[in-house]
């Protein structure tokens, strides 16, 4: 996953990205395209979401950042033609304040939010109670599903700190049945998991803790689980106290951290059989670069694919290490911005 609401990047900036998950035969791309600093993708229907919603990013800086259908559909071209299907999120209910400084009667009290260029979580949630909030969902997953033809569509879900746990599930309850109504199957941060018992959805778990009750009462009942848990494979946690970029709220996650974990077993109550796949979801909150995405994504996406790709068995750090430091001479000549960390025996 590459969030391009916090910070903006061009089509060729994504483009750059895509080439080089690639190499490691990542094969699906969830771009993270709205949420409170900004809206990313033209909905014919409501316009402003770009125009006012996509004008800004964290830090402030000015612009159309934002990509126009066409240019979304372009980005699905060239992933497709590298075997990666995207997934597009629009987080829901909250994470939402792009959208509610847009259109001031997707708000409670019918007033436009300001924009919001800081980092703070977990301040915004959609009206929960005004028909108009489902007609806007209606209309974004009516219009993006129309341009995607992967089967998924992510819907968000997290950090809904400002919607009471009634509204919620009332939200769930209205938004599920359109991504369904529209063809896509639903996936979501996991927290959505409690409000519906539909073993077709997928939680995509986030937390650092090895158990969550929820998803193992719906992996018990048959749901497929995407892993990330923060603590392992959120590839915007600082490697060490001394990484410039990045955070740290889930812990510092070395090149053998991200490794050292199985997503087959994991989570108690998630069998191997109930994982959907793994994925390193790079927040960018401090990320602006294609420099920056690199120092952060090199080497633990590898890492990632290496975990998704080969079985538990086969796991060894001491045989994986030396295969990772071969890739250094590659990266180096593709001018890849590589973090060379001290654990991998990189080749000269
Ligand atoms: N949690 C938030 C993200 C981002 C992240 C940064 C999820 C699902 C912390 N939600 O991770 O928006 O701020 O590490």
């Amino acid at each position: 996953m590459l969030d391009v609401s916090r910070h903006f990047f061009t089509p060729d900036q994504v483009k750059r990205y895509i080439d080089q998950i690639a190499a490691f035969k990542i094969n699906y791309f969830h771009l993270h395209l709205s949420d409170d600093q900004g809206w990313r993708l033209e909905i014919k229907s409501w316009p402003d979401l770009t125009k006012i919603g996509g004008s800004t990013e964290v830090g402030g800086r000015k612009g159309n950042l934002y990509y126009t259908q066409d240019q979304y559909k372009d980005l699905v071209t060239y992933a497709a033609n590298r075997g990666i299907t995207v997934i597009p999120e629009f987080d829901m209910p909250g994470h939402t304040n792009a959208a509610q400084a847009s259109y001031g009667e997707l708000n409670c009290d019918g007033k436009k939010r300001p924009l919001y260029t800081g980092t703070e979580v977990g301040f915004s949630s959609l009206c929960i109670n005004k028909e108009i909030t489902y007609k806007f969902v209606e209309d974004v997953v009516r219009e993006v599903s129309a341009i995607t033809p992967g089967p998924y569509f992510h819907i968000g879900g997290d950090e809904a700190h400002s919607t009471p746990d009634a509204d919620y599930v009332k939200f769930m309850n209205r938004v599920l049945p359109i991504v369904k109504k529209y063809g896509k199957v639903t996936t979501g941060w996991h927290e959505f998991i409690k409000t519906t018992t539909d073993t077709a959805v997928i939680p995509q778990f986030w937390g650092t803790a090895t158990s969550d009750a929820n998803v193992a009462a719906a992996a018990q009942r048959g749901n497929k689980v995407l892993m990330s848990p923060a603590n392992r494979i959120y590839l915007d946690m600082k490697y060490d106290k001394n990484t410039k970029l990045g955070l740290n709220w889930a812990g510092y996650v070395e090149v053998k951290d991200a490794y050292s974990w199985n997503p087959g077993a994991y989570l108690n109550g998630v069998s191997e059989a109930s994982v959907r796949g793994v994925e390193a979801p790079l927040w960018t909150e401090t990320i602006k670069t294609n420099a920056d995405i690199e120092q952060m994504a090199f080497p633990r996406l590898p890492v990632a694919a290496e975990l998704g790709w080969s079985t538990a068995a086969n796991h060894n750090w001491d045989r994986f290490a030396p295969r990772l430091g071969a890739q250094g001479p590659r990266w180096k000549i593709q001018g890849i911005n590589y973090y060379a960390s001290s654990q991998v025996p990189w080749k000269k």
